[in-house]
């Protein structure tokens, strides 16, 4: 078992479709004690879930977009396991219409908002870690991206920048955090149908173009993506960081 021994937080589970759902069973799989954020509304839900396996914690972390939310769920975090080995971050929001509309709409609201929520937040959360000195020795980040960051997919709009911004700060982060030994990487999975996709016009399309084009043919799982997040918590990865991974069946690889 790869985590035996480590305490690793889940930031951003909602139901049994959450990449970090997968994330959660397979770090569970490898012998980590799990701790999982959530917001409010999907408390309920998560709970259930988490029932399933011992030991699991669930700790409210509403809004990422205020540091008070961020600051009072890692404090209950601390009190209730102290430090911590590694942390998930599998966060982001941007509006409907936003990927709806072409991306030349975007508000200012509307940009200032998918950055806040699904990228500043990695920042503000590391930080918080540092400040409160959450982390143990080797510790490892991780916050999930997509293809969109890299090029224009359609559709994708206000969060391809956003995850493009949650890239560059990973690599930031990776120097910062790296002189205390602290690793940060990116894992960029391919499309999977959660909750979040489900609003997404053509997402249907998106998933049959990987199916024909990825070397591998097909689509991942949470399952997978959930396994290369425990490899990336773990000490067989030590000398990864300011990495972004593809766990994408092959996908950003091909070219025509
Ligand atoms: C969000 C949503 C972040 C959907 C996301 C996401 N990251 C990946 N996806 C799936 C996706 C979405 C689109 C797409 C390809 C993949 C929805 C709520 C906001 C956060 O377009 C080609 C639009």
């Amino acid at each position: 078992m790869l985590l035996q021994g480590k305490k690793v937080v889940i930031m951003g589970v909602r139901n049994k479709w959450s990449i970090a759902w997968g994330a959660t069973k397979a770090a569970y799989d490898q012998g980590a004690q799990v701790i999982c954020t959530c917001s409010e509304g999907s408390s309920s839900k998560v709970k259930d879930l988490l029932a399933e396996l011992p030991e699991a914690e669930l700790v409210i972390c509403n809004d990422v977009s205020r540091d008070e939310d961020i600051d009072q769920a890692l404090e209950e975090i601390k009190t209730k396991v102290g430090k911590i080995d590694g942390l998930l971050h599998a966060i982001a929001h941007a509006n409907t219409e936003d990927l709806r509309n072409d991306f030349i709409l975007t508000s200012r609201e509307g940009y200032a908002h998918a950055q806040d929520v699904s990228s500043y937040s990695l920042v503000a959360v590391a930080r918080m870690l540092r400040e409160k000195q959450m982390l143990n020795s080797g510790a490892s980040l991780i916050a999930y991206s997509y293809f969109g960051a890299e090029k224009a997919v359609q559709g994708y709009n206000v969060m391809g920048v956003a995850k493009a911004a949650l890239e560059a700060s990973i690599r930031y982060l990776a120097v910062d955090l790296g002189k205390e030994g602290y690793r940060i990487n990116g894992i960029s999975a391919g499309p999977i149908k959660t909750l979040s996709a489900k609003g997404i016009k053509d997402f249907g399309t998106i998933l049959d173009m990987v199916e024909e084009r990825a070397p591998l043919h097909r689509n991942v799982t949470i399952e997978e993506v959930g396994n290369s997040t425990a490899l990336l918590f773990s000490d067989l990865s030590s000398a990864i960081t300011g990495e972004i991974i593809h766990v994408d069946n092959g996908f950003s690889i091909v070219g025509v």
